[in-house]
């Protein structure tokens, strides 16, 4: 499942897709149900997304449903290849799955142009003085999810920048990446023709960098580098997009992090 070429995408981007890894049979219930949900709220209709609907049904929608993500629907998706390939990735270390568990990721059709968005760039775990990789992220997609449709955005090669100094929270590694062009461009609001960072490649430190879109058929999954840089995509597609995302914390990470809380306070 993991062999050795995937191993070195992932240690040298960040990213790995791993296509249909998860059965449909798997999905379908968990899919159904946020179907039945969204035709119930007045957004989905005939297979088919509705425009116009109530924000607040909408909302109330997508917050019930993100409820259910420790249900045994969407627990389910977690499944015995899943665990393993986040195991393998890691070079089988002991690992604590992070909360919230099989959490939702739900956009609406939402935009009509499609750009790499210049803000909402963060990590959801801060760089470890002790920890270099603290984990994997594991993503899977309900629904096709087209390119420019909603999918995560994540900058391929800055887990390799700004190891092995130091603890630093989300926002200090933004503001330190933002020192360098690549970085400073990619967060300006006023840089033009955006789209040119999923197709050029910049460099820092000798790392290659490139925005990724992460985007599938149902089941396949991605793992990521839980150092990567990443935002979220604007949807300009006609279906909502809805994928499920876990994280996977090293023993070691969770330890480390704890400790850094704690001192912290
Ligand atoms: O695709 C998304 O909704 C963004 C996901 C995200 O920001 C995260 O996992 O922390």
């Amino acid at each position: 499942m993991i062999d050795a070429a995937k191993r070195e995408l992932f240690a040298e981007r960040g990213i790995v897709k791993l296509d249909r890894l998860i059965a449909a049979s798997v999905l379908a219930p968990a899919r159904d149900l946020v179907y039945a949900r969204l035709r119930s709220a007045g957004a989905w209709r005939d297979g088919r997304w509705i425009h116009g609907t109530d924000p607040a049904d909408l909302k109330g929608c997508v917050k019930s449903l993100k409820n259910r993500s420790k249900s045994a629907l969407f627990q389910r998706l977690l499944t015995a290849e899943v665990k393993a390939a986040a195991h393998s990735l890691v070079g089988h270390a002991p690992l604590v799955e992070m909360r919230p568990q099989m959490q939702l990721l739900f956009t609406p059709p939402n935009a009509s142009a499609w750009a790499v968005p210049h803000n909402i760039w963060h990590l959801d775990v801060p760089r470890l003085a002790a920890t270099s990789l603290p984990g994997v992220q594991m993503f899977t997609f309900l629904d096709e999810v087209e390119p420019r449709g909603g999918g995560t955005l994540l900058v391929a090669g800055s887990h390799r920048l700004l190891n092995g100094q130091g603890t630093m929270s989300s926002r200090r590694v933004k503001n330190r990446l933002k020192r360098e062009p690549y970085f400073r461009d990619l967060m300006d609001r006023h840089a033009a023709h955006r789209e040119r960072f999923l197709h050029e490649t910049g460099e820092v430190d000798s790392v290659a960098l490139q925005v990724a879109e992460l985007h599938g058929q149902p089941g396949d999954v991605y793992f990521t580098d839980l150092r990567l840089l990443h935002s979220l995509g604007p949807n300009a597609a006609a279906m909502p997009r809805i994928m499920v995302t876990q994280r996977f914390l090293l023993e070691t990470a969770s330890k480390e992090l704890e400790h850094a809380y704690v001192k912290g306070r």
